[in-house]
Order: C-alpha cells, then sequence, then structure tokens
C-alpha cells in the first residue's frame, strides 16, 4: 500500500446528516413557493434518493411519480428554477444552524490535518451547500482545510459515476492507492469504489440497508472516544471511534 496521503469525504449524509431534516424540507419550501401542491414526505424522499442530483431528482420525481402532470415546454428551465429556489431555502437553513456536523467529524478532520494528511471532498451536491455547511459548522477558515472541494455540475454524470472522486484525485494530483473516502451510501460507494478507493461507510437513517460488501469499514457514525460507534461490517480493530491510527491500520 502506497503512503496514505488524503482524505477524501462525501457530504451528504457523511459529513452531516442533511437529507431528511435539510435538502428535503428545503425542496418542500421550493414546491410550496411555486405553488405546486408536491409534497416530499420523508419516505417517499427515501425513494428518491435513488437518484442523486437535486435536478435529477425533481425529474426522477416527475418522469416516475406524477401521474396527470402537463410538463412546461420548457421543463429544464422549470426544473433548474425550482432547484435554485430550493437551494435558496436549504442555505437559509445552513446559516440557521439547523444542520450540525455529524459525531466524530469535526475531531476526525482535525486529528487529520494535525497528522499532515490532505482533506478533500467529493460531492453531487451544489458547491455552495458545502460553503455554507463548513462556515456554520466549523467557521470561515475551514474551507481552507481541503485542498480540492469537488461538488456538483463540475463533471459530467453524478454518483454512482466515479467521475467526481477522479476529478478529486486529479486536482490533487494523488492516485486512489495514497487516497481513502467516506461515504454514505450505496451510490457513494460504487463512485468511490469505481475510483479504485478503499471506502469507509458511516450508514444514516436512509442508507442503513444498502450494500456496502465492498467496504473496508461500515459504522454507524464516525464516533468519539467517549461515544464509541457500533460495527456494522468489517474489524474495527478493537477501536471504538474513527480515528488516524485506526484509518492506518484499516487501509495497511
Ligand atoms: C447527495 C446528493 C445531492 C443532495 C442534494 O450528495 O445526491 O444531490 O441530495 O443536493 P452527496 P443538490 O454526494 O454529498 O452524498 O440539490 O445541491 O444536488
Ligand atoms: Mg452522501
Amino acid at each position: 500500500m502506497s503512503e496514505l496521503k488524503a482524505f477524501i469525504f462525501d457530504v451528504d449524509g457523511t459529513l452531516a446528516d442533511t437529507e431528511r431534516d435539510g435538502h428535503r424540507v428545503a425542496f418542500n419550501e421550493a414546491f410550496r413557493e411555486a405553488g405546486l401542491d408536491w409534497d416530499w414526505s420523508v419516505e417517499l424522499y427515501g425513494k428518491l434518493l435513488a437518484v442523486t442530483g437535486g435536478k435529477e431528482r425533481i425529474r426522477y420525481f416527475i418522469d416516475s411519480f406524477l401521474q396527470d402532470f402537463t410538463p412546461p415546454e420548457d421543463l429544464d428551465g422549470f426544473i433548474a428554477g425550482l432547484h435554485q429556489s430550493k437551494t435558496r431555502h436549504y442555505l437559509d437553513l445552513l446559516q440557521a444552524g439547523k444542520i450540525p456536523l455529524r459525531p466524530g467529524v469535526e475531531r476526525l478532520l482535525k486529528e487529520a490535518r494535525d497528522a499532515g494528511l490532505t482533506l478533500a471532498i467529493a460531492t453531487t451536491t451544489t458547491p455552495a451547500n458545502v460553503v455554507y455547511l463548513l462556515e456554520s459548522t466549523l467557521g470561515r477558515e475551514s474551507i481552507e482545510w481541503f485542498a480540492v472541494i469537488a461538488a456538483g455540475d463540475v463533471v459530467p454524470a453524478k454518483k454512482p459515476s466515479p467521475d467526481i472522486f477522479h476529478y478529486a484525485m486529479a486536482h490533487l494530483g494523488l492516485s486512489a492507492a495514497q487516497c481513502v473516502a467516506f461515504e454514505d451510501s450505496e451510490n457513494g460507494i460504487q463512485a468511490s469504489m469505481g475510483a479504485g478507493l478503499k471506502t469507509i461507510i458511516t450508514v444514516n437513517g436512509y442508507t442503513r440497508d444498502q450494500d456496502f460488501n465492498e467496504a473496508l469499514l461500515v459504522v454507524d457514525h464516525m464516533g468519539e472516544p467517549d461515544m464509541p460507534f457500533e460495527v456494522l461490517q468489517g474489524d474495527a480493530k478493537g477501536g471504538t471511534h474513527l480515528d488516524v491510527e485506526l484509518i492506518r491500520h484499516l487501509v495497511a
């Protein structure tokens, strides 16, 4: 194994539990504002998460869940408008501090930096969502912690395509053997493994039952010294929380 140089983090569901109480709520606000009687319940949203990307998810909803909806002539423009409004509502939720980081995330980011590891992000979500999440949870200076923030439409295909991870590694100038990825979903691990990355999974309410059989380790969150994680799959080598030492062990 080449020397471990970098951690590449997914955002939604990994750094923060954003989907159910963040993105979903913002989508519904946008629909209400547009005078649409669409309402994405927690359960329906779980089905819609099969498709990554907010714009793509609206289209999937229109194509697969709506019966008597007459799409406007400019459907792309209509969806883009709804998504812009959704992003505005989502940023408001972040700025209001409604979306905290998941357990262990802040500690692991700081430990990795102290250990001289490079940090990067590879996410499907809109770039502004990443900036606001970092600013609202770790402070503006934390944006500089990440050598690369690869997000949204910078790549042609979204997860489970590996494009965003290839993009991140190309900008890091590192190979997959020198990096580890952190993900939360089946689409995510298909993308990271598709890019040749060893991957650690932290599940959430929507992804707990998904297929992670290729993962290095699957836990319910990153854990803290006083808040041990639950190991769902793999060998945590007696560890109780994700730290740099354990991760080095896992990839060795
Ligand atoms: C998960 C996604 C995103 C979000 C919504 O991203 O699929 O599309 O659900 O964000 P990640 P946008 O790769 O971080 O898990 O509406 O900005 O697309
Ligand atoms: Mg995710």
